[in-house]
């Protein structure tokens, strides 16, 4: 089994359904009109232990002074180390603005879960889940209306998401295979021309430096995803700009 087999496996095992008080925070629009900072809150990976050494309420009180207002929250137990009880704290704490809920969701009930935690937008991986599957989860986010990021490490798993008869709101190419946790930083650059315009496209992973992220601005990314540069920049105010 490679590694997004193992998770998605364990991922499968540990479901169960938890409950949260009624939402009473609004759901607000992920993906805007202007190119935008993600910021990830990332304990572990399945390569690293421990990534963040601080607290979750630390990291977001650092990021919103940044100016970030749209985040990932890595809900997933067994290999990134969180938890749906994150997304709930922090969406409580900033309920204007926007949470991405980043998981391996593979049934309704995960998008119902997302809703009820606090979720704006949900992370869909195209590679496991199917065609049917992947378009039924993306009509379960709109009813709740949660914005939808699509997410494709291969031309294979992108044309899965081009060919669906009601797309996502919003294409992630993620430039780490989640099979091998390889990075290839131009994997975004070359699958994002297959991509029509207007679609918004995120540039996902390995995001470490200005130079970077000069070029995924030029190359006319909407968003850029930065997990683990931003969680480890020990100036993190200064350094993330928006
Ligand atoms: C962040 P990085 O290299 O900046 O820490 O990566 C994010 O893109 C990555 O965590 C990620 C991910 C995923 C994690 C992208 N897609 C799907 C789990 C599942």
């Amino acid at each position: 089994m490679n590694i997004l087999e193992k998770i998605v496996a364990a991922r499968r095992r540990a479901f169960r359904l938890y409950t949260f008080p009624p939402r009473n925070v609004p759901v607000v629009p992920f993906f805007g009109q202007k190119p935008f900072i993600i910021t990830e809150f990332k304990r572990a990976s399945p390569t690293q232990k421990k990534i963040s050494v601080c607290s979750h309420a630390e990291l977001a009180r650092d990021y919103y002074a940044a100016g970030v207002r749209n985040f990932s929250v890595l809900t997933e137990q067994n290999y990134f180390r969180g938890s749906l009880q994150d997304l709930y704290e922090l969406k409580q704490k900033y309920p204007h603005c926007a949470f991405l809920r980043k998981d391996f969701l593979f049934c309704r009930a995960d998008i119902a879960q997302a809703y009820q935690a606090g979720a704006d937008a949900v992370l869909l991986i195209a590679e496991i889940l199917s065609d049917k599957l992947l378009q039924e989860l993306i009509d379960e986010a709109h009813k709740y209306k949660l914005q939808v990021l699509g997410e494709a490490y291969s031309l294979r798993s992108l044309q899965k998401i081009l060919r669906l008869k009601n797309p996502p709101d919003a294409i992630g190419i993620n430039s780490r295979d989640l099979k091998t946790f390889r990075i290839q930083p131009d994997q975004p650059l070359r699958l994002k021309s297959y991509i029509p315009k207007n679609i918004p496209v995120v540039y996902e992973s390995g995001v470490d430096s200005d130079y970077l992220l000069e070029i995924i601005g030029n190359a006319g990314f909407r968003a850029a995803l930065i997990g683990e540069a931003a969680v480890k920049a020990d100036r993190r105010a200064q350094t993330i700009r928006n």
